[in-house]
């Protein structure tokens, strides 16, 4: 069982509502690690480059809209099997389908506004750290 990095980002709607400390806390019992983490509000551009595999669906508009409109909290969380164990804590993309006790299911306010991101695999959370992080800011 490898130890992994994955990208985390708590999103505009969680942030409003200040829930920053219980997700992080949530994140830390499930047994990962913050090992970089900063507060920021992305621009339009940068949520579309982050966001650009999904530039030809119906909601990119909306969801480039959303993730720009306030703070952002991005992390590296480090674990064993970090990708698959932040999936399974964050629960389905629709907080209706999210099972109890995940992130999503407790504090999503809808699909869009679902406040957290998670990389979906390996190969995507080397590319989405990279986007935000140099190899310095990162201490495990
Ligand atoms: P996930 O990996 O669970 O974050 O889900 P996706 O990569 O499929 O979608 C990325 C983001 O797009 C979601 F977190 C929220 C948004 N989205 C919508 O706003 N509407 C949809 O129908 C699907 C996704």
């Amino acid at each position: 069982m490898a130890t992994q990095r994955t990208l985390s980002i708590i999103k505009p709607d969680a942030t409003r509502r200040n829930l920053t400390g219980e997700i992080n806390a949530r994140i830390e019992k499930s047994g990962l690690r913050i090992v970089a983490q900063k507060r920021t509000v992305l621009s339009r551009a940068q949520v579309e480059s982050f966001y650009a595999a999904h530039k030809d669906r119906s909601f990119f508009p909306e969801l480039c809209a959303f993730m720009a409109s306030g703070p952002v909290v991005i992390q590296v969380l480090e674990g064993v099997e970090a990708v698959k164990k932040y999936r399974a804590l964050m629960g389905a993309t629709n907080p209706s389908q999210a099972d109890q006790g995940t992130l999503r299911r407790d504090f999503a306010e809808s699909i869009e506004a679902n406040s957290v991101h998670g990389s979906d695999s390996e190969d995507s959370a080397q590319e989405e750290i990279a986007f935000f992080f140099a190899a310095m800011d990162i201490v495990g």
